[in-house]
């Protein structure tokens, strides 16, 4: 019944929460206040206060202090302990002036007092000034509200155009097809690695690696296999090598691999072991061994530093001299 008859007034009407357990009092509030059109909704006690606060919105509430079944503390005591319920303004209406009372009241989250009986042009400016307060109060929680939904939505913004950056950055270093690096990536990688090189006095092995025949796969078996074939030895050179090593995708059936801290020697081994995990291996349909590589090494050395263009070159030329010698094998 009470909420239909509040649905009727102004939308911009004030809710006053009138907790009062005396019913001649409470309709004396309301008739100070009968020509402002502010909504009352009555509660005998704290209990019934509580209940009316549940489900529906209230600016501001006058709170009787001796009241049964939940007196005015008690119900401050409850009440005030979510955080939304600092928001509303409570005005206690007492006819007692002691101290220690007020400071009670105050001390539980009481905003205001109102001497009883009611001094009308008291009760009047009470409320006014408490609901102005409570209109700011309102009007702030309403522009951080706006504010936090933008924060929000730019947060979200931001993560996923950082994601999609992200991504671009690693598909530009990346080779689609083996998700190993690219040349482009590598180029940048080599440079200040070499310089490293001679400042750890440090020698950096340089592998490259070139599949036998792989024309001949892609020939006999399809294309799509010899995508798989060159996935799968991608997968063997990741792999094969430690963290601190890198291998890219050279292009075709040709990769690079660069191995910092390492000699020729240690190099070797390392690309004898490729070459005999790979002589070993049964990739996408093709029976094991069927695929082989040849590998040419070449190395940085720090005393007598090269160009990574001449480091490259060697690597290569080594790798023409493996193929000559008959391919699956190391030079
Ligand atoms: P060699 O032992 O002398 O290296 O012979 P090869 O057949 O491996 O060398 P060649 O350079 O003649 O052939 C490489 C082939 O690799 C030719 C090319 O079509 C194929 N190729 C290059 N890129 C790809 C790719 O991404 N996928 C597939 N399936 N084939 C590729
Ligand atoms: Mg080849």
């Amino acid at each position: 019944m009470q909420r239909m008859a509040l649905d009727l007034l102004p939308a911009r009407a004030k809710t006053i929460l009138l907790v009062e357990d005396e019913e001649p009092y409470r309709n004396g509030v309301k008739r100070v206040l009968r020509d402002y059109d502010y909504r009352f909704l009555e509660a005998e006690n704290g209990h019934h206060a509580l209940e009316l606060l549940e489900s529906n919105a209230v600016d501001l509430i006058l709170l009787d202090l001796v009241m049964p079944t939940m007196d005015g503390f008690d119900f401050l005591k409850q009440f005030r302990v979510s955080r939304v319920s600092w928001t509303i303004p409570i005005c206690v209406m007492t006819a007692w002036s002691d101290g220690g009372n007020r400071r009670r009241a105050v001390a539980l989250g009481a905003d205001d007092f109102v001497g009883k009986p009611v001094d009308p042009i008291e009760l009047e400016t009470r409320v006014k000034s408490l609901l102005r307060i409570s209109d700011y109060q309102q009007q702030l929680s309403d522009s951080n509200a706006r504010l936090e939904i933008k924060v929000r939505e730019r947060t979200r913004y931001l993560r996923a155009a950082l994601q999609e950056l992200e991504q671009a950055l690693e598909q530009s270093t990346r080779d689609a097809l083996t998700g190993l690096f690219n040349r482009r990536f590598m180029w940048e990688w080599l440079l200040p690695e070499l310089k490293q090189s001679v400042r750890d006095k440090a020698p950096l092995v340089c592998l490259m690696l070139d599949i036998d025949h792989f024309k001949r796969v892609n020939d006999t078996h399809g294309h799509d296999v010899g995508d798989k074939v060159l996935k799968g030895f991608g997968e063997i050179l990741a792999n094969s090598l430690r963290g601190s090593d890198i291998v890219a995708r050279y292009g075709g059936d040709e990769f690079v691999a660069f191995l910092p801290q390492c000699d020729l020697e240690a190099g070797a081994a390392v690309a004898e072991r490729i070459r005999q995990t790979l002589a070993s291996s049964q990739l996408s349909s093709l029976e094991r061994g069927e695929v082989t590589c040849s590998i040419g090494a070449s190395v940085h050395d720090p005393e007598d530093p090269i160009t990574a263009t001449e480091l490259l070159e060697q690597a290569d030329k080594a790798l023409y001299q493996a193929k000559n010698a008959g391919r699956n094998r190391i030079a």
